[in-house]
């Protein structure tokens, strides 16, 4: 089974015109009743949001498991402007990952990127890694908003400690997760 550790946002470092605040306490859940928006663009809208801190630095290589972050997100407003995305990972100020060229539609769409094995190395502070999502309007009227519904990260466990399901018991699962370190 995959051994995944998610992050969610749990602080705000750019609010920019998005609204409701804080923005991290609508898009730290997978519901896209609760969302932020940043109203009509003329020029770029950027927000960003710290993570969790998680179980913290995997420490090793665990390659076979994709390291990814996730912002979901759409277009609203009626047809004439073209928003585009760029979704970053950031380690404090410092650029670790970045995917562009995002063409946004107007249902919600989850956007992931995975890191390289060279990303995933340059990573040494796994306390503050923040999410920043820059969006673009294309010349043409009316206007649209970018529409956020949740930002997370998703990253092996550390390998020092396993986890073991509890086996069917009388026809029920149990489910309890244990940690045991091996090591
Ligand atoms: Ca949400």
């Amino acid at each position: 089974m995959s051994e995944r550790q998610q992050l969610y946002a749990d602080s705000d470092i750019t609010v920019g015109t998005y609204t409701p605040t804080p923005l991290w306490d609508e898009v730290d859940n997978s519901s896209d009743a609760s969302f932020i928006t940043s109203g009509t663009h003329i020029t770029s809208k950027t927000c960003e949001v710290g993570l969790n801190t998680g179980e913290g630095d995997p420490g090793v290589d665990t390659a076979s498991l994709p390291w990814r972050y996730v912002v979901r997100m759409k277009q609203d407003g009626s047809p004439g402007q073209q928003l585009t995305a760029v979704i970053s990972l950031y380690q404090s100020t410092t650029l670790i990952a970045t995917r562009t060229g995002i063409a946004l539609t107007t249902s919600f769409v989850s956007y992931g990127d995975n890191l390289s094995d060279a990303e995933v190395a340059s990573i040494t502070d796994w306390t503050d890694l923040r999410v920043r999502v820059v969006t673009t309007g294309s010349v043409g009227l009316p206007r649209r908003s970018t529409v956020i519904s949740s930002v997370y990260a998703l990253f092996p466990i550390r390998m020092d400690r396993t986890r073991i399901r509890g086996t069917t018991i009388g026809g029920s699962v149990a489910t309890t997760i244990y940690d045991a370190t091996l090591n």
